[in-house]
């Protein structure tokens, strides 16, 4: 089996690549940034806008992780450039290649301005309200993966993912956070053969804050193993517990719907 990890010089290919690795799977890696191919793995040099780049990356992959964008708000060209027109590049060439899945990396933001009012647990397919031009690119990104396996039977996975870095770094995170082995889970039943067709899934851990559904991540066969908790006392440090009625709490994506539109962070 042959998984393509585009972006896999970034915080979450680095995160992944380690857990991905395995007997019977050649992990290949795209990226711009520089990359040394371990064992297990090949890496390609090159950008995710690049026709030729993304095809010679695609070619012979049974599934694609697309995680190659810019992560956070920014310039309305360079979001546009990178996580459109990268993301319309990987999925023309993954349906060119005769590719079985390709996983998008979504975000939380593409709902920022979601809240605990429109339910808890919030469903995945919760009706996106971005807070930012990045969280606007990654509704538009999940629309796309909609629109190819509409259009051409690819299966499309979007990962609306809350904070996923080694640990919890904030009250937030505590409720938001994916923990590095709950997200390769989540890659792993999202590639599974038989997880088909289109779906939306939260990318969070089995946090005891969490308030975001774990329901549609269930049906394809992710189980988040991971609570923030064992974090809780060393982050709130003695301080009052979070108000969840305050905003970074109350919305998704928190601190992101104040951010000035179009400020690189
Ligand atoms: C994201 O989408 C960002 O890429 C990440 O850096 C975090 O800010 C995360 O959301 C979050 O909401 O915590």
């Amino acid at each position: 089996m042959t998984l393509l990890l585009t972006g896999a010089a970034g915080n979450m290919g680095t995160l992944l690549r380690p857990r991905l690795v395995r007997d019977g799977r050649t992990l290949r890696l795209l990226d711009a940034a520089p990359l040394t191919a371990g064992p297990g793995e090949q890496a390609h040099a090159g950008s995710v806008t690049d026709p030729a780049v993304v095809a010679a990356a695609v070619d012979g992959a049974d599934a694609v992780v697309h995680l190659a964008g810019i992560s956070g708000e920014a310039g309305w060209d360079e979001i546009v450039e990178t996580n459109l027109t990268g993301t319309r590049t990987v999925l023309d060439a993954a349906v060119a290649a005769g590719v079985r899945t390709v996983v998008l990396a979504s975000s939380n933001h593409a709902a920022g301005f979601r809240t605990r009012a429109d339910g808890v647990p919030l469903p995945a397919t919760v009706e996106q309200a971005p807070d930012t031009y990045y969280g606007w690119s990654k509704a538009a990104v999940e629309g796309m993966g909609r629109l190819y396996h509409e259009r051409y039977g690819l299966t499309v996975v979007s990962l609306r993912i809350g904070t996923c870095f080694e640990k919890p770094r904030n009250a937030r995170a505590l409720a938001t956070w994916l923990s590095p082995d709950d997200a390769a889970r989540l890659v792993e039943a999202s590639v599974d053969p038989d997880t088909r067709g289109h779906h939306l899934v939260w990318g969070v851990s089995a946090n005891t804050r969490r308030w975001w559904s774990l329901e549609e991540g269930a049906a394809i066969g992710f189980h988040p193993r991971d609570d923030a908790e064992v974090f809780a006392a060393e982050i709130l440090a003695g301080g009052p517990e979070p108000d969840p009625a305050a905003p970074e709490h109350h919305r998704v994506g928190g601190g992101f719907c104040d951010l000035p539109l179009g400020v690189r962070m």
